[in-house]
């Protein structure tokens, strides 16, 4: 990210990590932080997103992969916002297929369909190509991401959603693994039920056209951080509908064509 972007001082970026990482951990709900610092830009936001990865890691925390959000317009519309963004996927926020996710270690949870990819080559921007991204693709699965804003009242912008780590806080794969060559990224559809009902679908291309598209911007914007995607990496390309809220007792499952299924239950 540009320095000449970033309005926070080092003292404010490590206050509004401590935070956020509260927020996370104890599972309460903070003003957005752009109440605080209406300056803020989307580079301070990747700075304290940058500061609160560095510090798990400092606790045992394992980088497993990292996220696109907001590359569906489903969910730019939802959420208000016209960028992508990325956020860091750590061993933590991993959830077995169909385990139980207690929805009292969370805000204000909500869950979403992606196309999730591993990677089998390091890939690095700037400059990186859908193209790329397939050619160093190991495979295709797909995933439920629960997804946790906690800000009040849901409201935020780009710059606190981003220092809040895209909002992330679960990650489930599951169904069948793919490779990228016996399958079309941009057909496959995708139904999201809850409780044995239809809440939402759509199609993978709802993600930039084809979700390698959000995968390559990612990489983009780790160079512009002065990081790489290493092989063996995990990553999700952004919900392709927009997200359900949801509460204890709720079973959601997401039915993709050629994929199979991921599901997760949730409890007090
Ligand atoms: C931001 C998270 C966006 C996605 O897939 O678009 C995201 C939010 O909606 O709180 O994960
Ligand atoms: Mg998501």
């Amino acid at each position: 990210m540009n320095s000449i972007d970033l309005t926070l001082s080092r003292e404010d970026i490590v206050r509004l990590c401590e935070r956020v990482e509260g927020a996370q951990r104890r599972a309460y709900a903070i003003p957005k932080l752009t109440d605080e610092y209406p300056q803020m830009t989307i580079a301070d936001g990747y700075a304290v997103q940058s500061e609160l990865r560095r510090r798990y890691l400092a606790q045992g925390h394992k980088l497993v992969g990292w996220k696109a959000g907001l590359t569906s317009r489903a969910k730019m519309r939802q959420m208000g916002v016209d960028v992508p963004s990325i956020g860091f996927l750590t061993d933590r926020m991993a959830c077995p297929e169909n385990s139980e996710v207690s929805i009292a270690t969370l805000v204000h949870p909500r869950v979403e369909c992606e196309v999730a990819f591993v990677i089998a080559k390091d890939l690095k921007g700037p400059g990186c190509k859908a193209q790329d991204v397939l050619a160093a693709t190991d495979y295709i699965l797909p995933a439920l991401e629960i997804i946790d804003s906690r800000f009040s009242d849901f409201k935020f912008d780009l710059p606190s959603v981003i220092a809040d780590n895209g909002s992330s806080a679960r990650f489930v794969g599951g169904g069948r693994a793919r490779y990228v060559d016996e399958l079309d990224l941009r057909t496959l559809g995708a139904v999201l039920e809850k409780n044995g009902e239809i809440v939402a679908l759509g199609a993978s291309a709802a993600v930039m056209g084809h979700p390698a598209e959000a995968i390559a911007m990612l990489v983009n914007i780790l160079a512009e951080l002065g990081e790489t995607l290493p092989a063996g990496s995990f990553v999700m390309s952004g919900g392709i509908t927009e997200a359900i809220a949801v509460q204890p007792g709720d079973c959601v499952i997401a039915r993709f064509q050629e994929l199979g299924s991921v599901s997760i239950r949730f409890t007090e």
